[in-house]
């Protein structure tokens, strides 16, 4: 058993992020026995679900002549284009099956308003708009993250990132991620992690 200050990180293990998903990563569901086998260790246990409206402004298909894995600029930033995916309710949006679903404490959405995308689990793709997620892991008294989940070039990453700079002690832990990897991103994911101060273990 890991001390009480640790928690397991759950990003996205959703069916459109598995193979025959809307935006299957590959492999995507081989973590799934790996994380089930971790979770009896951990005494906090929080999974993130990917959670848009129909006609999010991260699909594609809402802008003119654009094609998924385009991007687009937004008032935020730049900001990839991605298949519809993860609408509030589908089948999609599921958790998957396989996983020990109910064993999570608490389960964070997070990419819920039309108009901005949230990779991350602690900020919307600002930057600066909290998901709550920071003070529910304080006020449980948590000080180290493993983050484990999919995908690890975006969602993964850039919830690694935040937890790091808000002071949690982060580590990723590959073997139980899957990334997209569009163009090299896994590498600079991987890069930005380590600039973070990120642990990656494999
Ligand atoms: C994700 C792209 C779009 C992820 C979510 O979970 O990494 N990627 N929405
Ligand atoms: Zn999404």
């Amino acid at each position: 058993m890991r001390d009480a200050n640790e928690a397991l990180i759950v990003i996205d293990v959703q069916n459109d992020f598995c193979p025959g998903g809307a935006l299957a990563v590959a492999n995507g569901d081989a973590i799934i026995p790996l994380i089930n086998e971790m979770l009896p260790e951990f005494s906090v246990k929080v999974f993130t679900q990917d959670w848009h409206p129909a006609g999010h402004s991260s699909f594609a298909s809402s802008h003119d002549g654009k094609d998924p894995y385009q991007t687009a600029k937004m008032p935020y930033g730049t900001q990839v284009l991605w298949p519809d995916h993860c609408i509030q309710g589908s089948i999609g949006a599921k958790l998957h099956d396989h996983l020990h679903r109910d064993r999570a404490d608490m389960i964070i959405r997070k990419g819920f308003r039309a108009e901005i995308d949230s990779y991350s689990a602690f900020f919307e793709n600002d930057r600066t708009t909290p998901t709550g997620l920071e003070g529910y892991l304080r006020t449980r008294g948590v000080e180290k993250l493993t983050l484990v989940g999919l995908a690890t070039d975006f969602c993964v990453a850039y919830s690694a990132i935040d937890g790091a700079r808000l002071g949690f002690d982060v580590t990723v832990w590959e073997q139980a991620c899957r990334a997209i990897d569009l163009d090299g991103s896994l590498d600079a994911a991987r890069a930005d992690m380590r600039a973070a101060g990120v642990t990656l273990e494999p």
